[in-house]
């Protein structure tokens, strides 16, 4: 009897240090998105010349987000996080949206639009992290 509790709590045991393991590879960049993954979140962001609307955004510390950006411009733009994810760069009327895992702990995230002046023009925007 002693001998199957103790086999049963190295199971348990085993499973939990696997399951730790998976979680922070996931947290290393963004995985790719094809609308499939369910998430906790979705934040549908539009920008263009030169914005992103809203530019402020809340989420829960350690929730799955899919960001969803729509460029309603005239010229070409991307959506990216330094360290975590981001789109590709999408032509007038288009959209493409990525998935991330939010961080543990309270922080702000900035996302910014890559190409030329774009983001000293004014596309640029935050996520907060809450509790
Ligand atoms: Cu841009």
């Amino acid at each position: 009897m002693k001998i199957m509790l103790v086999l049963t709590m190295a199971a348990v045991a085993g499973t939990l240090m696997f399951g730790c393991g998976g979680d922070n590879d996931e947290e290393v960049g963004a995985a790719p998105d094809h609308g499939e993954v369910e998430v906790d979140a979705e934040l549908e962001i539009a920008g263009g010349e030169f914005y992103y609307e809203p530019d402020e955004l809340t989420v829960e510390a350690g929730s799955e987000v899919r960001i969803i950006f729509a460029n309603e411009g005239e010229a070409a733009h991307d959506l990216i996080i330094d360290d975590v994810g981001g789109t590709a760069i999408i032509g007038p009327g288009d959209s493409a949206s990525f998935v991330f895992t939010a961080p543990e702990e309270e922080d702000v995230l900035v996302f910014y639009c890559s190409i030329g002046q774009h983001r000293e023009h004014g596309m640029e925007g935050t996520i907060a992290i809450i509790e």
